[in-house]
């Protein structure tokens, strides 16, 4: 049996080495074929044609929004056209809503969790004519759903590295505000903790195994001595939850003149030695992704923030500008409590992050309901419930749901949308995003002139004039530009 291994198109241009995928490859015993819709512009026919070919176990991953769109009515159309295809999803999107996929001619087994582990007995299974349902790690539909039981995490580095060598490189090399050579790399797998709006928690359970820092070092060199790297997006769910390790990695990549960015915690941070802090300067970290979801501490205990502050967040911000490290924090706004006290509180603390450090980077998310007791037990209560067939998610509301922008819960009103969005334009021209490579030194001093009056005078009121603006400049927003 040939394996396949397919990357949906995502939403937006991007040259990511499809991890995913590739961290599962090292797994499959014998050959294996990678068709990525993100880089190769005749994907599907390619995939058309191999899956021709007969016998294939097409592995699928899938997130939620755009992936799941293009993945869905391709599967459909290869197992339609090719009866002994067996499709396996996996990925977030799955793992979250495993049995919304398993519609008999879309998707035959769903994995959930980390693949290396699953993958081998599902192959071996298929190869031996044997059904693989019960597995461990997956889902499957016959007249009941079968789930298998979880299999343990295990370290990823440990299933070897990354097959560089069986991918084109260079269509990955991206320009970043990093680097003109930027690969991504990913060195552990989960997050120890249990935040109940991040989807992570579906898959880990607050579980977090690191690889241990000289396999990080290594593929650090690999990126950058065999394939040029100039840049490397970490882009763990939790890249400095040890102290220890991020020292280590910090000072065995020193000498490889890397600029890097990753996902960390505000109050794991704060806890981090000076010493560390400079090792990391001095490595070259450019930029930390933080999680500073509310300005109100309610809210983030209300979203099991394992005790994070308001302060701390404050604290954090000063703490990074001295070490001259960019924080860019990440909030999710519109908690279930008190949505209006919440996103008041927080465009606040927007204000007052930005006065003490203009350079650090915001970014607005909406709630959007994971099924993890907290806001979610809140929102089912009052009426929420996500789509139980494919074709749900691909009908409004759903077709934007994750991308967390839309008000998807029933305490988020459109006027309290409005209201962030507004603010968010105001902000956005007022500090334009260091990651956005097309906003030309001019054009950033022109919107910033333009917003400034408004930033100062706390009127974000319909900013029609900066919206056409950022518009006509094409802004791209740090998360689309950042990762
Ligand atoms: C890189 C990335 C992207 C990239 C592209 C990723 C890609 N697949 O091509 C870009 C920038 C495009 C992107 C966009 C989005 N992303 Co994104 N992204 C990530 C990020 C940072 C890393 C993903 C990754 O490569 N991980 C490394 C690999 C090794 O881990 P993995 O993906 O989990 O894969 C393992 C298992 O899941 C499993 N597995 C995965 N696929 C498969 C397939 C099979 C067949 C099997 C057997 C197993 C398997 O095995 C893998 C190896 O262990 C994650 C967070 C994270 N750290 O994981 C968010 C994350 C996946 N993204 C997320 C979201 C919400 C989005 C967006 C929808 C929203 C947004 N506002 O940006 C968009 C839209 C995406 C789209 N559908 O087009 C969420 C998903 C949450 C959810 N509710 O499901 C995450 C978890 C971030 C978060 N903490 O909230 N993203």
């Amino acid at each position: 049996m040939r394996v396949v291994l397919f990357n949906p198109r995502a939403a937006r241009a991007h040259r990511r080495l499809p991890l995913s995928l590739l961290m599962i490859a090292r797994v499959v015993d014998g050959p294996w074929t990678l068709v990525d819709a993100n880089i190769e512009p005749g994907a599907a026919d390619r995939l058309r044609a191999l899956c021709a070919e007969g016998r294939v176990l097409l592995l699928v991953t899938v997130m939620p929004g755009p992936q799941l769109r293009a993945a869905t009515p391709l599967c459909r159309e290869l197992k339609a056209k090719n009866p002994d295809l067996v499709v396996a999803w996996g990925g977030y999107f799955p793992s979250v809503h495993p049995e919304c996929c398993l519609e008999p001619t879309t998707v035959d087994v769903v994995v959930t969790g980390q693949g290396e582990t699953v993958v081998p007995a599902l192959v071996a299974a298929l190869r031996a004519g044997a059904d693989p349902a019960g597995l461990p790690g997956t889902v499957m539909r016959r007249d009941t759903i079968i789930r298998g039981p979880s299999p343990a995490l295990a370290i990823s580095s440990r299933f070897g590295p990354v097959p560089y060598a069986q991918v084109d490189m260079e269509a990955y090399a991206a320009r970043t505000f990093l680097g003109t050579r930027t690969f991504n790399h990913h060195s552990s797998v989960g997050c120890p903790y249990l935040c109940n709006f991040c989807a992570v928690v579906n898959l880990y359970a607050g579980r977090w195994l690191p690889d241990p820092s000289d396999d990080v070092v290594r593929a650090a060199h690999a990126l950058a001595l065999v394939h040029g790297a100039n840049a490397i997006e970490f882009h763990d769910n939790n890249f400095f939850a040890w102290e220890r390790r991020c020292r280590e990695v910090a000072e065995g990549i020193a000498r490889l003149g890397l600029a890097w960015w990753g996902e960390g915690r505000i109050d794991t941070m704060l806890g981090f030695e000076g010493a560390t802090w400079e090792a990391m300067a001095r490595s070259g970290l450019k930029m930390v992704f933080y999680g500073a979801e509310s300005g109100d501490d309610a809210a983030l205990e209300a979203m099991d923030k394992g005790g994070l502050r308001v302060s701390d967040t404050r604290e954090l911000n000063r703490l990074a500008a001295r070490h001259g490290i960019v924080p860019e924090f990440s909030f999710v706004l519109g908690n279930a409590a008190d949505p209006e006290r919440d996103v008041a509180l927080s465009l606040e603390l927007v204000r007052d992050l930005k006065a003490e450090n203009p350079e650090c980077e915001i970014i607005l998310y909406l709630y959007t309901p994971v099924p993890l007791p907290g806001q979610w037990n809140e929102a089912k209560k009052r009426g929420f419930s996500f789509p139980t067939a494919l074709d749900g998610w691909f009908a409004p509301p759903w077709t934007d749901f994750d991308h967390r922008r839309v008000e998807s819960t029933p305490w988020m009103t459109p006027a309290l949308r409005q209201r962030i969005d507004d603010f968010e334009t105001v902000l956005n021209a007022r500090f334009p995003t260091a990651t956005d490579l097309n906003l030309t030194p001019r054009r950033r001093r022109l919107v910033q002139a333009l917003a400034a009056p408004r930033w100062r005078l706390g009127r974000y009121a319909a900013p029609v004039e900066l919206r056409a603006l950022l518009r006509l400049y094409r802004y791209r927003r740090p998360e689309e530009m950042g990762f």
